[in-house]
């Protein structure tokens, strides 16, 4: 049966798809790629897999993904508003832009970048707020086939120093400071330091938003708006080879520095578009509103390309949930009469522990679907935002996917398929997962539990490590051979639909944002009094998982968790940034250690946790005596 659309609107033609792209992938996903103008066809759609790991789609193509985002528009929603800007300041003017205008102003931006010397492949990198600027530059760097990596402006000097070298950029793209809620973040002054360490970077551009005082580093820093405002409108898109990079997205991991992600530019478009197309089922004159931050992958798939591509309207908000008040997010639900909002779990509970007028007081009947992402949506909260926000009558989508997937993996499709609370549910068209057991024999039959795999590429799948080939395939496809290993574990039930429980490695989820324990423990064996740390996740009310130390002072110098806090927050702060800061410390005096020498974690997650009557098999330890004493540090 030939593919008509790949356009879902039923439960059954989602079973139909996901089928087709199960049994004849390249037929299926030339389906979905018609959608898009090509500058030159692909002569094989597919090629490479979990062994070679030389993955490829749409190869022998050529295209500019930002011709897809704006020029396809322009003729048929050239006057339809592409991006509403919302400022941190509810008394401050939106900023619309039509398609039309998003057109010029993105090829005025590209036409700034060409002028200070940024040439395709060159890597861009920019360390901004929610400001306008963020947004159409990164399609800007697209257009001219830059490399763009965003880092998130939360992030200390030292930690954007380490991007800037790891991508060896050639420009930052900053604020002279950026508002959040009642504060000020010195975005300039932070890039002045860490660019110190980078001599890649020749160019600093500065947005400037607050008016606050900054220094300029003569012939090689520029204020950003008078050279967009003097730049020309017109600005042909590079044309660019569907393997060619698109952007780099620093993520933590389990071990080691942050992993550049890279993503590759047919692909990551078909799937950013296609994905966000069925995942929120908009209509024409619908509102989306993605509350995430363009410093993740998030803001990069479903603020930016993902509603572009389909020619929707997209808003951007430059502040925080809670300013002015916890009524934020619902006063601008109203105020654009948005149909589709997507949050995060640690959002929804933070609201959620607010005084319920903050919401009963709003309207909210324009909102048609919710969406919920970053970290596993506990029953109370999805409860919580079904009743109160969407009234029991707005399916909520729970879209599992990753900075590697480039896009939403497993999740029910908007008013489609069922929504369950706490449950992402099926697979999307392409998506073949796969529960394996610790010794990696796969989990068959319903129900089941086990370590989330997936089975084979799907379009948008980050195609290396940047400048690290190796560790892709050593992080991603040996712990389990040809499988890409998600790190996550999760439940199917008896219906084939999948629960995501968390992460099963040595990452921990605060707030939505994903932090390596070993990063942190990092930045505490700084401090001089301490020789040995662990870090571990454990259950947080309002972030989902908060930073547990365990940490072991020198002899003679043992000091009390008050006194280390700050100075443990201090080095956290200066190396990696306020994210990463510590909800607890337990100062030990050893730590559980196998004979090998491993630390024992498991222990440790459990008594952070405070089950401290299952540690099971300690027998193997070094030092079972240990684990006695830690319990008690603990109040166990
Ligand atoms: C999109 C994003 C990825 C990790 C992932 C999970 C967790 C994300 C969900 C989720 C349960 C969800 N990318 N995660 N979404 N867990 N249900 N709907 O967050 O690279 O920053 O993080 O986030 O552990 O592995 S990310």
């Amino acid at each position: 049966m030939p593919i008509k659309s790949t356009q879902i609107t039923t439960k059954d033609e989602y079973l139909s798809h996901w089928q087709m792209a199960h049994e004849v992938p390249q037929e299926f996903w030339a389906k979905a790629a018609e959608n898009y103008e090509w500058m030159k066809p692909w002569d094989k759609v597919q090629s490479g897999d979990f062994n070679d790991l030389e993955i490829k789609w749409f190869e022998g193509a050529s295209l500019n993904i930002t011709a897809n985002c704006l020029d396809r528009h322009l003729k048929t929603r050239g006057d339809k508003t592409a991006v509403i800007w919302e400022s941190n300041d509810p008394n401050e003017a939106p900023i619309k832009y039509t398609y039309t205008e998003l057109h010029a102003e993105v090829c005025r931006f590209s036409n700034v970048l060409k002028e200070k010397g940024i040439k395709k492949g060159d890597r861009v990198c920019f360390y901004m707020s929610m400001v306008p600027e963020l947004l159409t530059g990164v399609l800007a760097c697209a257009r001219i086939g830059a490399v763009h990596s965003v880092v998130f402006g939360g992030f200390s000097a030292q930690a954007l120093a380490g991007r800037i070298q790891d991508c060896q950029a050639k420009m930052v793209i900053t604020c002279d400071e950026a508002y959040r809620g009642a504060k000020t973040i010195p975005l300039k002054a932070i890039t002045d330091e860490a660019v110190e360490s980078c001599d890649t970077i020749e160019t600093v551009l500065v947005r400037e938003r607050t008016g606050g005082s900054i220094t300029y580093k003569e012939g090689r820093d520029y204020s950003l708006l008078p050279l967009i405002k003097a730049a020309k409108d017109d600005c042909p898109p590079e044309e660019m080879k569907a393997e060619d990079p698109l952007f780099i997205l620093y993520t933590s991991g389990s071990t080691g520095k942050p992993k550049g992600l890279m993503h590759t530019t047919a692909g990551y478009m078909v799937w950013a578009g296609y994905t966000f197309e069925n995942v929120f089922q908009m209509e024409e004159n619908d509102t989306y509103w993605c509350t995430a931050d363009i410093g993740w992958i998030t803001g990069h798939s479903y603020i930016t390309y993902g509603p572009l591509l389909n020619g929707a309207t997209t808003i951007m908000f430059e502040g925080v949930p809670t300013y002015p008040d916890a009524g934020r997010f619902w006063d601008i639900v109203d105020k654009f009469k948005i149909t589709h909002f997507y949050t995060a779990p640690t959002a929804i509970r933070a609201l959620q522990a607010c005084d319920i007028n903050l919401v009963r007081k709003h309207d909210l009947s324009s909102l048609k679907v919710l969406g919920s992402v970053g970290e596993p949506i506990n029953e109370e909260a999805w409860e919580w935002y079904n009743k109160e926000v969407g009234k029991e009558r707005c399916p909520i989508v729970d879209t599992w996917w990753q900075t590697e997937t480039g896009g939403i993996m497993i999740t029910s499709l908007a008013g489609v398929t069922e929504s369950i609370p706490a449950h992402a549910t099926y697979p999307l068209p392409g998506v073949n997962p796969v529960l394996v057991d610790s010794e990696g024999k796969t989990i068959l039959g319903n129900p089941g539990e086990g370590n989330l795999c997936m089975e084979l590429p799907w379009p948008g799948i980050a195609r290396t490590i940047w400048g690290d080939h190796k560790r892709y395939k050593e992080t991603y496809f040996t712990t389990y051979p040809g499988k890409y290993f998600t790190g996550d574990g999760a439940r199917r039930d008896d219906k084939g639909r999948y629960r995501i429980t968390g992460r099963v490695d040595d990452v921990i989820n605060v707030s939505g944002h994903r932090i390596g324990t070993a990063e942190v423990e990092d930045a505490i064996n700084e401090h001089p009094a301490i020789v040995e740390s662990a870090v571990v996740g454990y259950p947080h009310e309002i972030k989902g998982q908060g930073i547990y130390a365990y940490v072991i002072c020198q002899p003679g110098q043992e000091e009390t968790a008050e006194v280390l806090k700050p100075q443990l927050d201090a080095l956290i702060m200066k190396m990696i940034g306020p994210i990463a800061k510590l909800d607890f410390i337990l100062p030990v005096s050893g730590l559980p250690k196998t004979r090998s020498g491993k630390i024992m974690r498991r222990i440790l997650r459990k008594i952070a946790a405070k089950d401290g009557n299952n540690l099971g098999d300690i027998s193997t330890l070094l030092n079972p005596e240990i684990v006695e004493e830690i319990k008690k540090g603990a109040g166990l």
